[in-house]
């Protein structure tokens, strides 16, 4: 390398640092399980969750990252922009409504799980009496959320959404969410207060292909203080 070609490369270098330095580049956090992965056994394994978290929820945040950064929205708050997808530029739209909905969706379903045991063991106070006057019993309510959960052809999720303070069972195909307004029908818009992965990789390494399963034994996991307070609140 002569020097002229040196200091050229050199000056690049500088300048792409110092561009790297200005400009807000994304650089989302996968967030940590709020518990060990083994602590749902035997309900879900600690195989499944470690892949779950550390593979698939990273693989949606470096693709969530990379649109943001082609569209320059790095700094922008993924579930703001997620609500209002078509606002996008088009060839950015299907990516941040997959990954940023992927990124979303497991966010939350870590927070909904939480070790048997550790918690209420289901609804009580005004999520309670909502479920009781919508569905009949909470017994009746796992059985709709459950069959929304059993229904949903391919991957996508089951939800219990809050609308208009009203409770409502709904189900969405691959990582779409009540949220996304111009994605979901207007009837099914809604802020979720429980959901539930039914993608294969949520379950296939312990309950194969028995859906069913691992939804009956999913139930056994719900973080209801969680559910509880959250539903409360827009209740
Ligand atoms: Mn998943």
């Amino acid at each position: 390398m002569n020097r002229r070609s040196f200091i050229n490369t050199a000056s690049v270098a500088v300048a792409s640092s110092l561009a790297g330095v200005r400009s807000v580049h994304a650089e989302i956090a996968l967030p940590a399980l709020p518990y060990a992965p083994a602590a749902l056994e035997p309900h879900i394994d600690a195989e499944t969750m470690s892949i779950h978290h550390d593979k698939h929820h990273a693989a949606y945040i470096a693709k969530l990252t990379d649109a943001l950064n082609a569209i320059g929205k790095a700094d922008a708050d993924p579930l703001a922009l997620i609500k209002d997808i078509a606002s996008l530029p088009a060839d950015q739209q299907n990516a941040v409504r997959n990954n940023g909905g992927g990124h979303v969706n497991h966010s939350w379903f870590w927070q909904w799980m939480a070790p048997a045991g550790s918690g209420p063991a289901g609804p009580d106070g005004k999520l309670a009496a909502s479920i009781q006057s919508t569905f009949g019993s909470v017994g009746d309510f796992q059985k709709l959320f459950g069959e929304a959960a059993t229904k949903r052809f391919g991957s996508g999720w089951a939800w219990l959404i809050v609308q208009n303070g009203k409770l409502k069972i709904t189900s969405t195909p691959n990582q779409d969410n009540p949220l996304m307004k111009g994605v979901v029908p207007d009837a099914e818009l809604g802020t979720p207060v429980l959901g539930i992965d039914v993608w294969e990789h949520a379950y296939y390494l312990k309950y194969r292909n028995k859906r069913p399963d691992y939804i009956a034994a999913w139930w056994k996991v719900v973080n209801w203080s969680k559910v509880n307070a959250d539903a409360a609140a827009l209740l």
